[in-house]
């Protein structure tokens, strides 16, 4: 070997994939000094040619979108960390990337706000109709100003907010609840400290009593098997029928047929979706309700969020290459310092 391929060898940058499309401004920071395989095309990778990608880099930034078991890990002999561009990773089989000692991360935090803001335009946008407004405006269908014949809704202000799922997320909800003079309950796997409720002003109370009691029920509970179809028909039925439903967590945890029949059917007053079932594609039952405001899983699209959310899946990503504890490392006990 000559000197010149020594140098070439020993500077070496390690090969990184980047999944799906990112800033350019950080997709050329990672160039200075990684190889890097991108998708910036931004169409999902198959399960073939993630499997593939992922045998040839020793990181890999991927999202939701990217579901990371032991068969897209099948190749993937160098591979030191998965860095997701999301706080929910229910996308990782985490037996599965610890089995095969290899660090997985994600992105909390930085999206706790926007998310939480978004929950709260997503529920003023149900309670209050106002995409169907807008719908009903743009059909021509607005001859005059009426008492009862406009879209009317549900107040928000004094009602009473259901959180399932107090996490970061939930709790700025139900700070954001308060300002509305909100009556904040909430049901969580396990209970909040005494000042983390009285920060939140919420009283914990069980699921039935919450889904009985809610004018407003705001789901933000993570994705597992045990949280399939939390809410299907018998659920729904509990719930008041001028209620609101609201997802912002994850598909998956509605039975959305259910949902579409208890809409259609007026159980309960209109639902706010951010996150489906089997999405990109909606149920097409879900598209026929009038009484539902849709949204293509933009709870933490803002452009300054998702550049925050890049970054520290970046930095997880730098710090496993670099033999240091990724900041967010969800599998801890792959780490050898
Ligand atoms: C992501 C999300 O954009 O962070 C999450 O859990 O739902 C979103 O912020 C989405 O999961 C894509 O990875």
């Amino acid at each position: 070997m000559n000197t010149q391929t020594k140098l070439t060898s020993h500077n070496r940058k390690p090969k990184i994939l980047v999944a799906r499309a990112i800033f350019p401004e950080a997709l050329a920071k990672l160039k200075a000094s990684f190889e890097v395989i991108s998708n910036q095309a931004d169409q999902v990778l198959t399960p073939q040619a993630l499997q593939k990608a992922l045998g040839e880099v020793e990181g890999a930034l991927v999202t939701g979108s990217e579901r990371i078991d032991a068969a897209a890990l099948a190749h993937a002999k160098n591979l030191k960390i998965v860095a997701n561009i999301s706080v929910g990773y229910n996308n990782f089989d985490v037996p599965a990337i610890t089995a095969a000692g290899i660090m997985a991360s994600n992105t909390p935090d930085v999206l706790t706000d926007t998310t939480a803001d978004f929950g709260f335009a997503l529920l003023m946008a149900t309670a209050r109709r106002i995409t169907e407004s807008e719908r009903w405006v743009r059909d021509g269908k607005w001859a005059q100003w009426s008492i009862v014949h406009n879209p009317l809704g549900m107040d928000l202000h004094h009602s009473t907010i259901g959180i399932l799922g107090m996490g970061r997320i939930g709790q700025g909800i139900a700070k954001r609840a308060l300002g509305f003079g909100m009556n904040v309950i909430y049901h969580n796997r396990s209970r909040l400290s005494v000042e983390d409720e009285k920060a939140c002003g919420a009283t914990y109370v069980s699921k039935e009593e919450l889904l009985r009691l809610a004018d407003h029920l705001v789901l933000v509970l993570p994705y597992t098997a045990q949280n399939h179809h939390t809410i299907g028909a018998p659920e729904i039925a509990l719930m008041k029928p001028t209620a609101t439903l609201i997802n912002i967590a994850r598909g998956g945890i509605v039975d959305d047929a259910a949902l579409a029949q208890a809409l259609q059917a007026g159980k309960i007053f209109a639902a706010g979706l951010d996150v489906f079932e089997g999405e990109p594609t909606v149920h097409p039952e879900l598209l026929k309700c009038s009484n539902i405001v849709i949204a293509p899983h933009i709870g933490s699209g803002t452009e300054k969020t998702r550049r925050a959310m890049v970054d520290l899946a970046i930095e997880n990503l730098r710090a496993a290459l670099q033999g240091k504890r990724p900041p967010s490392l969800i599998n801890t006990e792959v780490f050898k310092a």
